[in-house]
């Protein structure tokens, strides 16, 4: 049997019928370096209750599936070393052998559908790296978005990806990206790109609308909103390009490979911009925060 576990405040919404939404744990421990991991951990949170939802942050400690952690146990993970970066393929694994370990996009997706979750924030998704035609190095993130039934906030595509690639495969995938009150797909650290979202919605409750309208259809699979990162926080496409350049070079001549190639392109990104894009990462996990939270609360309102 699976061992899941609600902390007491995500419990007590559930039952309450508030709005919940979910996130991520691998952006703690394989995201960000600490202490800005749980800082910024405790602030988005804060940032959901805020708004007027209730934050679920998702991981496995012990062979138990935590839906919502508490203080220690968020400390914990946080601090942790060598945490495993569950995907799809790990999770029954993990939970099986009783291990520990963080979650990413798609397990939290998966955790978040278990447990009655519609509506996840977190920074970025995985997509299809750059040289894809010869690693074959496709994120489960995407093929999950095309199964399972979340709406997934995150700030567009990595500059580290390769977005046209990405967007081909979530089209043939049948999964909705949909830019949030702009025609072009934002990139991440930066508000806006040269390409053109596939989708556009200016309303959170528009977004839940659609999120149900899946559901009544009976399509299966999630929607991916891309939410530009705010203005006063980007950082311009063009000065990112050489050390997104540099730290995929690096990664090549190290031979950096499978789940480690993330976490290595952002720690390398990270050093040379001096923090800079830590600065700007967290300002977007926020902002998307925030987001996720109206649109869950359209989705427990319909109609208000
Ligand atoms: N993007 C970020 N920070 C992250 C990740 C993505 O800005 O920490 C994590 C997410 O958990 C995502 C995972 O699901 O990386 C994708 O890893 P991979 O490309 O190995 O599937
Ligand atoms: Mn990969």
């Amino acid at each position: 049997m699976i061992d899941l576990q609600s902390s007491p405040e995500v419990t007590e919404a559930q039952a309450r019928r508030r709005p919940v939404v979910a996130l991520e744990s691998t952006i703690i421990t394989h995201g960000m370096p600490f202490p800005q991991n749980v800082d910024t951990a405790r602030r988005v949170e804060q940032d959901i209750r805020d708004a007027g939802a209730v934050p679920a942050t998702i991981a496995v400690l012990d062979g138990v599936l935590h839906i919502g952690l508490t203080d220690t146990e968020l400390d914990r993970l946080a601090n942790a070393e060598h945490v495993a970066k569950l995907s799809r393929a790990d999770l029954a694994v993990c939970l099986a052998a009783g291990g520990t370990g963080a979650t990413t996009v798609a397990a939290t997706m998966i955790a978040a559908h278990l447990a009655g979750i519609a509506v996840f924030a977190t920074g970025g998704i995985g997509g299809v790296h750059k040289g894809a035609e010869s690693s074959f190095d496709i994120s489960a993130d995407l093929q999950e978005l095309a199964q399972t039934p979340v709406t997934v906030v995150a700030a567009g595509p990595k500059a580290i990806l390769d977005i046209h690639k990405t967007l081909e495969v979530l089209e043939t995938l049948g999964v909705p990206v949909i830019a949030y009150g702009q025609d072009s797909l934002p990139a991440f650290w930066s508000a806006t790109s040269e390409v053109h979202a596939p989708l556009r919605l200016d309303r959170p409750d528009r977004i839940a609308a659609a999120h149900a309208m899946r559901a009544d259809m009976g399509l299966p699979g999630g929607q991916l909103v891309a939410n530009p990162i705010p203005q006063e926080d980007e950082i311009p496409a063009a000065s990112l390009a050489p050390i997104i350049a540099r730290a995929q070079a690096e990664a090549e001549a190290q031979g950096i490979a499978s789940k480690s190639v993330t976490p290595f392109l952002l720690d390398r990104i990270f050093a040379l911009t001096d923090g800079a894009s830590l600065t700007a990462n967290i300002a977007l996990v926020r902002n998307n925060a925030r987001l996720a939270a109206e649109i869950a609360k359209c989705l427990c309102n319909p109609g208000s």
